[in-house]
């Protein structure tokens, strides 16, 4: 009997299994049978923009938490697909951070390349997964969203990548209740253009804050004020730009900081990250994490230590995004396929035990990325995963951190080189801080073109 493989999510990271199963039904390996479950009626996951906020149109949360105008904030060149350059699927070198629009566009091309649509059942979400020791078979139970019907299948793997940036952690603030200006979350931030004019807060002080902060001075706030619970992020701001310690309550209009100081503010984002949620995975098989680099009992990252059948795909925090997925996206195909022998469960806890023990110890930005790269490497020896240039992209991120402290502003000017095919990137034709139409006709146009 042909074994059953059930995928959770057709974003990046789930379209990176397909595409590796894929692969390997192309170079003549017997795969089994696939069933993608994705509920949204599109694929690339957080990349598939939509103006909706809270539910959508049948009910179902939001998924999306991407927003207008939002670029790369890392160089393309450290996510580019070993097996698919971004010359290949543009025709062209295209600058080094992307808008979202060719960044999704560049992910899809790859899916459909390898045709990965075959796979995907849309707007079908998965409600629960559950295992049965006996069989050794999982039970999913998915909603039909448009037919309102529920279908029960068994499955003899489960793989999840719901991703973990689209459930909000909304934390409280003493008079938040009264506040009388929009409070909302990141996820549910969609356009710059409504803060025009405005002294706005942004509480948190990670990826999030900074560029929606930043964002929002870019299209018109007034001023931006940033409230951090550990530590600033210490960037230098363009005027108008600040950061206080912990926001304490809010009076009205006013905000009271830690360090005694207040501030009178129209409106309030909560950048204060996201939660990882599987409700419908059963208690045994449910990863339980903060958004850390190596999540708890997670062999390699990625298979369940507890019941090896289940894997989970790009749980870590992330520096590196599409090709980590990839990475581990090999590796859970290759584990299925019979190619990867796993060892014993008290091996498999040894080994995540040193990973975990070498993240806690991590101190710099530096350090978390030379971590994420070593990661990265240790999983593609076990693959057939192409080979690419991974020194260079800790070279590159690096280099791009730095550019950061620089200037906050222009780090997005700078171009890198690919570490697939080693072209260099051209620069783009208007600065980052000036470039006002996100569209990818005006991204992909040459300077004069778009002038
Ligand atoms: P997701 O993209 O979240 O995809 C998960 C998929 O699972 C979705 O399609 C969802 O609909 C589906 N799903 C969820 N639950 C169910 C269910 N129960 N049943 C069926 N389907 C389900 N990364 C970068 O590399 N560069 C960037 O510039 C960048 N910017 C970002 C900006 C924001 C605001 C955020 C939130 C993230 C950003 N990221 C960026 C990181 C992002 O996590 C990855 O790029 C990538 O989208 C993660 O892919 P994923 O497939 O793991 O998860
Ligand atoms: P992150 O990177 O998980 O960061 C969450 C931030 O929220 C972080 O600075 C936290 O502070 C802060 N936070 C969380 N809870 C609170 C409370 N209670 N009070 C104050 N501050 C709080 O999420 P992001 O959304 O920024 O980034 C997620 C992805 O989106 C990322 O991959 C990007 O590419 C885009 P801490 O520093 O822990 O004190």
């Amino acid at each position: 009997m042909v074994a059953r493989v059930a995928v959770v999510g057709a974003g990046p990271s789930g379209l990176g299994q397909l595409h590796s199963f894929e692969a390997a039904r192309r170079q003549g390996a017997d795969i089994p049978e696939i069933v993608c479950f994705e509920k949204q009626s599109d694929w690339g996951g957080l990349w598939n923009y939509t103006w909706r906020a809270g539910l959508d149109e049948r009910g179902e949360p939001v998924h999306s938490s991407m927003y207008r105008y939002l670029w790369s904030n890392g160089p393309k060149e450290c996510l580019e697909f070993a097996d698919y350059s971004f010359e290949e699927h543009f025709g062209q070198q295209i600058p080094s951070f992307p808008p979202r629009e060719p960044l999704a566009d560049y992910i899809r091309g790859r899916a459909q390349k390898s045709d990965g649509r075959k796979y995907i059942r849309f707007s079908t979400v998965v409600r629960s997964v559950s295992y049965d020791e006996a069989s050794g078979k999982f039970t999913v139970v998915a909603q039909d969203l448009p037919l309102d019907r529920m279908l029960s299948e068994q499955f003899d793997h489960v793989v999840v990548a719901t991703g973990h940036f689209a459930i909000p952690n909304v934390p409280y603030f003493d008079g938040i209740e009264q506040f009388p200006g929009r409070v909302m979350h990141s996820h549910d931030f969609r356009s710059a253009e409504e803060f025009v004019g405005k002294d706005l807060l942004v509480v948190g002080a990670s990826y999030s804050a900074e560029d929606i902060g930043l964002q929002c001075k870019k299209y018109g706030a007034r001023s931006v004020t940033f409230t951090y619970r550990t530590a600033a992020m210490g960037f230098r701001w363009p005027d108008g730009m600040e950061e206080r310690p912990l926001l304490q309550r809010l009076e009205g209009r006013s905000a009271h900081f830690k360090d005694g100081s207040t501030a009178e503010i129209d409106a309030i984002i909560l950048c204060t990250g996201y939660q990882h949620h599987f409700p419908f995975m059963e208690d045994s098989l449910r990863l339980r994490t903060r958004n850390r680099l190596y999540a708890p009992g997670l062999y390699k990252g990625v298979v369940w230590a507890a019941n090896p059948k289940v894997m989970y795909l790009g749980m870590q925090d992330q520096w590196y995004t599409f090709t980590m997925f990839d990475a581990e996206a090999w590796f859970a195909r290759d584990v299925v396929l019979g190619r990867i022998e796993l060892p014993s469960e008290d091996e498999m806890r040894k080994d995540m035990a040193a990973w975990t023990a070498r993240e806690e110890a991590l101190e710099t930005a530096y350090e978390m990325i030379d971590f994420q790269a070593d990661y990265v490497r240790e999983l593609v020896k076990y693959s057939d995963y192409p080979k690419f240039d991974i020194d260079l992209t800790v070279q590159e991120f690096k280099e791009w951190k730095k550019d950061k402290e620089k200037s906050i502003v222009t780090y997005r000017d700078k171009a890198f080189k690919s570490p697939v095919t080693g072209a260099m990137a051209p620069v783009h034709h208007t600065p980052w801080w000036e470039a006002m139409d996100d569209s990818m006709a005006t991204f992909l146009a040459s300077g004069e073109e778009a002038a």
